[in-house]
C-alpha cells in the first residue's frame, strides 16, 4: 500500500489492517493493484460504428485489436443521450438528471462540477495515481461568470482531480476554437484578447449567415455564427487568432498531447481520460484520411479516432506499459448522421448502420442513445471474450474505489456501483436497474424497459433524430425485441406500473438499491 494521500485510510493501524485483508480478499477486490487506466472516450461513435461491434464498411482495426485482446461489452451504458450530462455522470457517479444545469452547456459555461468534490481523477489521485484529461471537455471552466480566456482559467480540471489538462473546453462547433492547457490558452497574444458571446453579436469578424461564401462546410441547421478555419460555429468570438485550432489537425494534435503525457509517467500509476473530439461535427479530417473509409466524411473520422487509439496502443506496447495497462473504449452518447453540417455524411453512408441493431441514435432514448460501443483490455487480469453485463460509466467511481482499495464517503458517486467482478469478466451480471435518460428517463430493469412518457411529443427539428417519445409511456422486453419496435405496454400494464414505480423511487432517493 503506497498510497501518496491516504485521506480515507488515514491510520497505520487501519493500512495494516486492509493490507493484511487484501492479501485474502478475492481477486476482485484486491487494492494493491494499481494497473495505469486509460479511457479513450470517442464523441457520438455508435454501437454499431466499429468492425468488432457488426460494422462491415468502415475499417477499424484498432479498436478491433483492442476487442481482440479484451472483452466487449454489449450492454454498457453512458447516462445520456448527450455530451455534458454523459460527461458529468462519468466522472462524479451521479445521474445528471438529478441536478439542474447538466444540461448540453455554450463554450462559456462555468465549471459545473464543484471543485473539491469526489470524481474518478480525484479518487485516483489519491491513490497515487498522476491523472491527466486530453481532448474534450464540455463541463464548462471558470467560476461565476464563466471561464476569464485572458487570464487564469479556473476552477477547472485541477480542481476536479486532473493534475494536467489539455482540452478544447466545450465542442468543435462551439467558439471559442482555442485548445486550453492547464490553466491557459494555447499561443495567445494578449495584445488580441479573446472575447465570446452566446448572446448578442460581437465584433466584427464575418459570420456563416452573412457570408455563406466565405465557408468550405456549410452548416444545415443553426451552426450559422462566427467562421473560424472557414466553418461557422455556434457562438460569436473575436480576437485570439494565432491561438485558434486548425481542425484538421485536431486528432494528431491531442494524439500527440495524450502519448506525452504516457511517456512522461510511465514510471509511476497513471491515468488518462482521453477524450477524442471525432465522430463528432464539424467533420474536417486530416488529409491523410478523407475518402479513406468509403463511408463519406463520417466514416472517415472514424477511421481518424481508429487511428488515435491505435497510437495509444502502440505507445503503451512500445514503453511495455501494455499487460498491466487497463485500457476502456467508449464513446458519451449514440451517433448522430446529419448533426448540423451539409457535410454529406448522410448521402455517402453507403448502408452503414451507426447504431447497428438499435433503434435511435444521440438525442434519443431508444437503445441507440445511451448503449454505447465499451471494450475494457487489462492483459494481466482479464481473459479476452464477450459480456452482456448491464453496465454503465456512470460505475467507474465505484469500481475504480474498489479496484485501488478505497472506501467511498457518503454523499460521493450516489449512483455508482462497484461492477469490478463484471468489468474484470469474473461475473456476467453488472447492475440488476439502470435509468436511461433523453429529453425522458427510461428505467432497465434487466431486459426490461419501460420509457416514461413525454410532456409532449416532438421531433428533435435540428436533427431529426428519433426523440422515442410515446405519450402514456412504452415497454420493451429488450431480450427478445433490441430494436424496440414492439411495444408492451397495453399487453404488460402490471410490469409496466412496477417499472414506473421503480423509476420514481430512483428519482425520489437519489439511491438505486445496489
Ligand atoms: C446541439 C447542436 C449539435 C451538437 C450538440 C451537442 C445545433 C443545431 N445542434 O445543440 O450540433 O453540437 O448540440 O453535442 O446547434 S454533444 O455531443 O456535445 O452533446
Ligand atoms: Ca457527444
Amino acid at each position: 500500500m503506497r498510497y501518496r494521500r491516504t485521506r480515507l485510510q488515514g491510520s497505520v493501524t487501519a493500512l495494516a489492517i486492509s493490507a493484511l485483508a487484501n492479501q485474502f480478499a478475492p481477486a476482485a477486490n484486491v487494492g494493491t493493484d494499481r494497473p495505469n487506466i486509460v479511457i479513450i472516450l470517442a464523441d457520438d461513435l455508435g454501437f454499431g460504428d466499429t468492425g468488432c461491434y457488426g460494422a462491415t464498411k468502415i475499417s477499424t482495426p484498432n479498436v478491433d485489436r483492442l476487442a481482440r485482446d479484451g472483452l466487449r461489452f454489449r450492454d454498457a451504458h453512458s447516462t445520456s443521450a448527450t455530451c455534458t450530462p454523459a460527461r458529468y455522470a462519468l466522472l462524479t457517479g451521479e445521474y445528471p438528471w438529478r441536478k439542474k444545469g447538466t444540461g448540453i452547456l455554450p463554450g462559456d459555461a462555468e465549471l459545473i462540477i464543484q471543485p473539491g468534490r469526489t470524481t474518478i481523477a480525484s479518487l485516483l489521485q489519491r491513490a497515487g495515481y498522476r491523472t491527466g484529461v486530453v481532448g474534450k471537455w464540455h463541463l464548462g471552466l471558470g467560476g461565476k461568470g464563466g471561464p476569464d480566456w485572458n487570464g487564469e482559467i479556473k476552477p477547472g480540471p485541477r480542481e476536479i482531480g486532473f493534475d494536467y489538462s489539455f482540452l478544447m473546453p466545450a465542442t468543435g462547433d462551439r467558439v471559442p476554437c482555442v485548445y486550453v492547457e492547464n490553466q491557459r490558452v494555447v499561443g495567445l497574444d494578449l495584445n488580441d484578447p479573446i472575447k465570446v458571446s452566446y448572446g448578442e453579436p460581437i465584433g466584427n469578424e464575418p459570420t456563416g449567415k452573412e457570408h455563406p461564401e466565405l465557408l468550405k462546410l456549410h452548416p444545415s441547421h443553426g451552426h450559422d455564427q462566427t467562421i473560424i478555419n472557414g466553418i461557422s460555429r455556434i457562438g460569436y468570438m473575436t480576437g485570439g487568432k494565432a491561438a485558434r485550432w486548425v481542425d484538421e489537425d485536431m486528432a494528431d494534435t491531442f494524439t500527440r498531447k495524450a502519448v506525452t503525457f504516457i511517456e512522461q509517467n510511465k514510471d509511476r500509476p497513471f491515468f488518462l481520460y482521453f477524450a477524442t473530439h471525432d465522430p463528432h461535427v464539424p467533420r474536417a479530417p486530416h488529409p491523410r484520411f478523407v475518402g479513406k473509409s468509403g463511408c463519406g466524411v463520417r466514416g472517415d473520422v472514424i477511421v481518424q479516432f481508429d487511428w488515435c487509439a491505435g497510437e495509444i496502443l502502440n505507445t503503451l506496447d512500445r514503453l511495455h506499459l501494455s499487460s498491466n495497462t487497463l485500457v476502456i473504449l467508449s464513446s458519451d452518447n449514440g451517433p448522430v448522421v446529419d448533426d448540423g453540417y451539409r457535410d454529406g455524411a448522410v448521402e455517402n453512408l453507403n448502408g452503414h448502420r451507426p447504431a447497428g441493431p438499435l433503434r435511435g441514435g444521440k438525442y434519443s432514448i431508444f437503445e441507440g442513445g445511451t448503449r454505447v460501443p465499451f471494450i475494457i483490455r487489462w492483459p494481466q487480469r482479464i481473459k479476452p471474450g464477450v459480456s452482456d453485463a448491464l453496465v454503465g460509466h456512470i460505475d467507474f467511481l465505484a469500481s475504480f474505489a474498489a479496484l485501488t482499495g478505497q472506501t467511498l464517503a457518503a454523499g460521493d458517486g450516489p449512483d455508482s456501483r462497484n461492477v469490478l467482478p463484471a468489468l474484470l469478466g469474473l461475473s456476467q451480471s453488472g447492475r440488476d436497474q439502470f435509468v436511461e435518460h433523453a429529453n425522458v428517463l427510461a428505467m432497465r430493469d434487466g431486459a426490461w424497459k419501460y420509457i416514461e412518457p413525454p410532456p409532449g411529443t416532438r421531433r428533435n427539428a435540428a436533427t431529426n433524430a428519433e426523440p422515442g417519445t410515446e405519450l402514456g409511456g412504452q415497454l420493451y422486453d429488450l431480450a427478445d425485441d433490441l430494436g424496440e419496435t414492439n411495444d408492451l405496454i397495453r399487453a404488460q400494464p402490471d410490469r409496466s406500473r412496477q417499472l414506473l414505480e421503480q423509476l420514481k423511487a430512483a428519482r425520489q432517493l437519489g439511491r438505486l438499491k445496489p
